[in-house]
């Protein structure tokens, strides 16, 4: 299957109306920003649009548009930043159905579920995909649109500095400044400031970090108690993710991560030539070629096993440990 291009992409949103935002479970601030992004673009076109998502983290707050959580019957459903149909929060599928008429995407594990694709691997983020569509389609990127597109774009990129920052991600970026946004006041608000909480949790989760495979994989599992015990949501602990790569002579960074309903999820952050998403695959997952995720199953010490016996075959076949 291939992406349909942004010209078919926004006659398909043309022809649609009665349209329903959803993203992935366990939202990041791509996620948040392409949906609230499309949300007031399809607004601006004229489109009756609503959207539905959970456990956004306190710090993404600020670009939730409370008016889009409108009640009607959609005719339409539209995905963002979504690679796997099962990553859709269930509770929402449930109600809705999980027939999606169109999927805006930047993974290259995406799996085409819906009936049309528009998913750029090469883009930093689903809002940069966004960007793109909107220049093309010439939708004014309003300050309020370009927010959304800035927040998705800037996490997913952990401010500018991973490898999918692309000169082409800067470009867009830098349009985005242009409408007048507060660049540092939202990066001192993602980036730089910690809730206590965070720091009582980041604290527990450095104690638990523990390296294995010769000092080339860390990893780092977080029971439920972890949450409870620093009184923080799992929503707000998402830069967590990043601490086992941080770790110098580490090519992967797993953390496992127990969910409410008891499974664990594993997300894996990888430096070259280590490729996530490949090792994600294994367990039914995917993602980027440096940070992917999948789910495991409902036991930690199993999970954490099966994640770092496919991290040493992928070290092996790189050469990078012997045996
Ligand atoms: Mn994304």
């Amino acid at each position: 299957m291939n992406s349909i291009s942004l010209k078919r992409a926004f006659e398909a949103l043309g022809q649609m109306d009665d349209i329903l935002i959803l993203a992935h479970a366990n939202p990041d601030g791509d996620a948040v920003g392409s949906m609230f992004a499309l949300y007031l673009a399809l607004r601006g076109m004229g489109k009756r649009v609503r959207c539905e998502i959970r456990d956004v983290p306190e710090n993404l707050r600020f670009i939730v548009r409370e008016e889009a959580f409108a009640d009607f019957p959609p005719r339409y459903i539209v995905t963002v930043d979504t690679g796997d149909k099962k990553l859709l929060n269930a509770s929402f599928t449930d109600k809705y159905g999980d027939h999606v008429a169109l999927n805006i995407d930047h993974h290259g594990t995406n799996g085409f579920f819906a009936d049309e694709t528009l998913v750029d691997p090469t883009a930093a983020a689903a809002c940069e995909v966004l960007f793109d569509l909107f220049t093309f389609a010439g939708i004014e990127i309003t300050k309020e649109i370009a927010i959304c597109l800035y927040v998705g774009i800037s996490t997913d990129t952990g401010c500018f500095r991973y490898a999918n920052t692309t000169a082409k991600t800067l470009r867009a970026a830098a349009c985005l400044l242009e409408t007048g946004i507060d660049n540092g006041a939202v990066n001192t608000d993602i980036f730089e400031t910690k809730t206590p909480q965070f720091v009582a949790f980041e604290r527990a989760a450095m104690n638990a970090l523990r390296l294995c495979l010769g000092g080339k994989c860390a990893v780092l599992r977080i029971p439920q108690q972890m949450y409870k015990d620093a009184g923080i949501k799992e929503a707000d602990t998402q830069g967590v993710n990043g601490l086992p790569r941080m770790i110098a002579g580490v090519y992967a960074g797993v953390t496992v991560k127990e969910r409410e309903n008891g499974v664990y999820h594993a997300s894996v952050r990888t430096k070259e030539p280590i490729n996530a998403a490949a090792i994600c695959e294994k367990f039914g997952g995917g993602g980027h070629k440096y940070a992917a995720g999948c789910e495991l199953g409902k036991d930690g010490e199993a999970a954490e096993a099966q994640l770092v016996a496919a991290v040493e075959e992928a070290l092996k076949a790189a050469g990078l440990l012997n045996g």
